[in-house]
């Protein structure tokens, strides 16, 4: 495997002019989930997430219960069903807790469904309103790997706590925030053979170019085995890398992913933050469980990676990966999967001028994720 430390560059930058779908940022993240209720609880007191709104019996909805949570820019949603059979409940029954809707920010929604429907997007759901006393938003949606789905989120002027519909949610009990700021990136696991296909919808549908690494070799070695391209939106706000399994001596973690969840998915959700020492101190006193390194990793860590800003005994303590490219360092760390079955999982990341996704790591990286699939049973 190759190791090098090469900057990644858009491999052709979308003239704004040009860009048929202009991203404003990430609009929320929705998963379906089997508890709403105690996952809120999960991502308040475990994550740092604060309440902002909450839709289900009390609000006039019969069919479902959704919490929203904030911090910094980062909105979740947890969405359960109140009863049973339906679409909910069939996505919980496959898949487990996990990803509906990647929901992006848009000034047109009418718009951003035209523009990729008719590249070939397959439709989700049509331009439709919604309106309460708090204003009017414009919501569509089309497919996109297994049974995810981006919507398009048009809010204009509207002033309330979410969307139309939902009420102001708040709780006694808070938890301080861990100083998590924005989606960095979210990662999406798709089929053998598959990542080529999903690469093209990002970039024919969706106007997306690669960001190409100019020596990105397959990541195939005797670890685990994947192949990985990231695709990015015309400002750069969005990038979504789009793995595949690839054939090695043990199963591909990205195999283990599929077979868990019964199809392609969202497989990480990387949350950025600017002091990464202290948002995993936080986050690992409240129980979040992260995978660790080899404290050898640490002994030649300045020989890579250079001169760096942190102190290594607390990066060490904690685990957190360092990696270069040639416009700068990001330091990174991943949490053991958050459900159950191995599906999702979240990476912190703090980017001190690399654009990159820490190639450099990904050798100390799946090795600790093989680590885990052993205790599984997962690797044959
Ligand atoms: O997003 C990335 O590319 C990095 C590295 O299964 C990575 O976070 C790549 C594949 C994977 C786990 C992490
Ligand atoms: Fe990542």
């Amino acid at each position: 495997m190759s190791t090098d430390n090469t900057s990644l560059h858009l491999e052709k930058v979308v003239p704004e002019a040009e860009d048929f779908l202009p991203i404003l940022g990430t609009d929320f993240v929705e998963l379906y989930v089997g508890n709403a209720k105690q996952a809120a609880y999960y991502y308040q007191h475990a994550w740092g997430f604060q309440p902002v709104a909450y839709a289900g019996l009390e609000t006039g909805k019969k069919d479902s219960v959704s919490y929203v949570l904030q911090q910094g820019k980062i909105r979740v949603v947890l969405t359960s069903p109140l009863e049973k059979d339906g679409e909910i409940n069939a996505h919980i029954n496959k898949h487990g807790d996990g990803v509906k809707f990647v929901a992006l920010w848009v000034d047109d929604a009418r718009k951003s469904y035209e523009e990729t429907t008719k590249r070939g997007a397959k439709s989700y759901v049509e331009p439709y309103e919604l309106e309460d006393e708090n204003g009017k938003a414009v919501i569509s949606g089309i497919h996109t790997y297994g049974e995810t789905i981006h919507l398009f989120v048009e809010r204009g002027e509207y002033e309330g706590p979410f969307l139309p519909g939902y009420r102001v949610y708040d709780t006694k009990a808070k938890s301080p925030d861990t100083g998590l700021k924005f989606i960095d990136h979210m990662v999406g696991n798709v089929g053998w053979n598959e990542m080529n296909k999903w690469v093209e919808f990002y970039g024919k549908v969706m106007g997306f170019a690669q960001l190409v690494s100019f020596d990105d070799k397959d990541i195939s070695t005797d670890y685990t085995a994947l192949m990985s391209k990231v695709m990015s939106n015309g400002n750069g706000r969005i990038k979504f890398p789009i793995n595949e399994p690839a054939e090695g001596k043990k199963k591909s973690q990205i195999e283990e992913y599929i077979d868990f969840y019964n199809g392609a998915g969202v497989q990480h959700i990387a949350l950025a933050t600017d002091n990464i020492i202290e948002t995993v101190t936080q986050l690992r006193d409240r129980g979040v469980e992260f995978l660790y390194v080899p404290e050898t990793y640490y002994d030649d860590l300045l020989d890579r990676v250079g001169e760096i800003d942190e102190d290594l005994e607390p990066l060490k303590e904690l685990g957190v990966l360092v990696d270069r490219d040639d416009e700068g360092y990001l330091l990174q760390i991943f949490t053991k999967p958050v459900l159950d079955r191995p599906t999702m999982f979240f990476e912190i990341i703090q980017r001190k001028g690399a654009q990159s996704f820490g190639k450099g790591n990904f050798k100390a990286l799946f090795e600790a994720i093989e680590r885990e699939q052993d205790l599984r049973g997962t690797l044959n």
